[in-house]
């Protein structure tokens, strides 16, 4: 009896712990200038939409069964006897290009949405047999179950975020196969959820490499300015490893004259503060850049970092203490001439560099984090970003996965991206209904960024709504204003919203004393379509809303910034018009060939001409 209940406890035991099993190791940052073998390139991959490689005819799991045969895909089993019976072959299957969405790859694929195997065959020597080794995915849209030489690694859940796995033990010298299954089925309680407006571009979108690193090594560190100080260099370094207590850690910055030890306690962490008087602050009119390098033992990091403060006072957004006035666009993560998911450097600096040719300096990166490119771009050509997680629309506010999934999308951005002064903002998320469940959910995101990153601004995109009484008097009624450091909000009048005459009639009546950003307008338009301003899907009709709508918020007297919808049209499901939009959403400036369509000019005559009063 006693040997029953011990037996039952073990299998509770078990259970409780097999999510925690397979998890992935803590993030590591700074992967840039580490000892980094790549993984991109041509990868096998086998459609799989019944999931067949995964579950058995039972529908369980092959990974979780005592005798998984030889039907699990992970296993990569291949025919040595004739009479072998086995119904896949990696080998023999075609392959995709990772970085790479799998749907402009593949005709078969454009709109599919489910489960597709990878696999990759790969040698890997080590530098030194004590060190450690781990595999680092910049994203896999949406979840990804991870398998090293027939081993499960462990899930990953979220299409945006980096995330890795320690392999130290389990990776071989030659013959290893790595295999991943990735399935971007949307679901209700996922984040993002069933309904978005840009497309569910599946696969390893990123890039994937294998991270070497010594027993003992820097997993992560941040440094920046402290909050509202321009001479204290504050943040942490975290050490991962067998030896952690009492290690001193160098911070050195030779170009500012700065070499600093700090000592880790047992746990491995210490906290960085340093006084300086000698840094050249980072702005988008001199984007400096620092070469920061830390040490711990035989672990050596090294980046180009930016120093600078970001802050608030009354209506004004403060960059290095002046005042500052944000011309920016909103962007979707899109090659738009590929018409495809951006992955790289050089994507970043032909988006980018369209941002600079707008006279911009700012940009938001909707609605999800981008790859981290564009922040290590952004910081070389100083432009200030917006990042975002993608807490859209219709999110399922009273689930607790779902928030937990939320919050760790929204660190996994700020480990990764904390570093670079170029990001001045955290956002919560997009037009998210005013509910009373979402109120909890958003403020508690807010919370856990500011608790993770006190030294940026945090906001999320809002809507306006007109007042009963009169429409055309508009008001921001959103009780998630009064923890938002920036009044940030979206509008279309003149577009789902009147048309644009109607720009002139609108009242502003903004009561937060906070600076405002209008954080989407804009109108669709198919470059090369002509007619009278109030054609609808006329360059004409796009560039009048644009002048229109310039000319109404300018008169609110807190705008401290626009960033309107949308630098390229991008691929959506959501706009099937024939002719005009055949599956793209045409609120961009620039059109699916890179053409600028008229109010591209306009926005950049404003950026150029607009001066805040100060
Ligand atoms: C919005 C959304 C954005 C859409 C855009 C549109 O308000 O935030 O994701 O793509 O409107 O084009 O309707």
């Amino acid at each position: 009896m006693k040997n029953a209940i011990f037996i039952k406890l073990f299998f509770v035991l078990i259970f409780v712990t097999s999510e925690n099993l397979f998890c992935q190791s803590p993030l590591i940052t700074g992967t840039i200038k580490r000892k980094t073998e790549t993984l991109n390139g041509k990868w096998h991959y086998i459609i799989d939409p019944y999931e067949s490689g995964f579950y058995n005819y039972r529908y369980q799991p092959y990974d979780e069964v005592e005798h998984p045969g030889s039907g699990g895909y992970y296993k990569n089993f291949i025919q040595t006897d004739k009479s072998d019976l086995i119904e896949y072959n990696f080998d023999k299957s075609p392959t995709l290009l990772v970085p790479g969405d799998w749907n402009t790859q593949d005709e078969r694929l454009l709109y599919y949405e489910g489960t597709i195997w990878y696999k990759k065959s790969f040698d890997y020597l080590k530098d030194n047999s004590s060190n450690r080794i781990f595999i680092y995915f910049g994203a896999a849209n949406y979840q990804a179950d991870v398998y090293l030489n027939g081993k499960k690694l462990g899930r990953h859940i979220g299409g945006f975020t980096p995330f890795n796995f320690e392999v130290t033990d389990i990776i071989k010298d030659t013959g290893n196969f790595i295999i991943v299954k990735v399935d971007n089925k949307r679901k209700r309680e996922a984040v993002p959820t069933l309904n978005t407006d840009w497309w569910n571009y599946g696969g390893l979108t990123r890039d994937v490499k294998i991270i070497e690193v010594p027993e003992t090594f820097i997993r992560d560190y941040f440094i920046q300015l402290k909050r509202d100080s321009k001479d204290i260099l504050s943040g942490y370094v975290k050490l991962d490893g067998n030896n952690l207590n009492n290690v001193p850690v160098e911070i050195h910055i030779p170009e500012a004259g700065i070499k600093h030890t700090v000592q880790t306690n047992e746990k491995g962490n210490a906290e960085i503060e340093i006084r300086t008087s000698k840094l050249t602050l980072w702005s988008p009119e001199n984007p400096k850049l620092y070469d920061v390098t830390l040490k711990a033992g035989q672990d050596i990091v090294n980046e180009k970092t930016g120093f600078r403060t970001i802050s608030t006072g009354g209506k004004e957004i403060l960059l290095n203490g002046q005042p500052v006035f944000l011309k920016g666009i909103c962007i979707h993560e899109e090659n738009v001439l590929r018409g495809n998911r951006a992955y790289s450097k050089e994507d970043a600096r032909m988006i980018l560099g369209w941002v600079k040719e707008l006279s911009g300096n700012f940009a938001r990166l909707a609605h999800y984090p981008h790859n981290g490119y564009m922040a290590r771009v952004a910081d070389e050509m100083g432009i200030m970003l917006w990042e975002e997680i993608p807490v859209y629309w219709t999110i399922d506010w009273e689930n607790e996965k779902t928030f937990n999934n939320a919050k760790s999308q929204l660190k996994d951005v700020i480990t990764r991206d904390k570093n670079r002064a170029s990001v001045i903002f955290w956002s919560v998320g997009n037009e998210t209904p005013v509910i009373e469940p979402r109120l909890k959910f958003m403020t508690s995101l807010i919370a856990e960024a500011k608790k993770l990153d006190n030294t940026r601004l945090i906001s999320a995109a809002l809507e306006q709504h007109g007042l009963e009484e009169d429409r055309n008097i508009r008001v921001i009624t959103d009780p998630l204003a009064d923890y938002v450091d920036v009044l940030s909000f979206n509008e279309y009048i003149g577009w789902y919203d009147g048309l644009p005459d109607n720009c002139e009639n609108i009242i502003w009546k903004i009561e937060q004393d906070k600076p405002v950003i209008i954080s989407e307008f804009g109108a669709g338009a198919l470059q090369g379509f002509h007619g009278d301003r109030l054609t609808r899907w006329t360059e004409e009709f796009q560039e009048d809303l644009y002048r229109k709508t310039l000319d109404m918020l300018v008169k609110i007297p807190q705008l401290r910034g626009t960033t309107p919808w949308i630098l390229c049209d991008f691929r959506s499901p959501r706009r099937p018009l024939p002719v005009i939009q055949d599956g793209w959403n045409r609120k961009g400036l620039i059109s699916q060939t890179g053409n600028k369509k008229k109010a591209f000019y306009v926005l950049k005559n404003f950026y150029n001409n607009f001066e805040l009063n100060k």
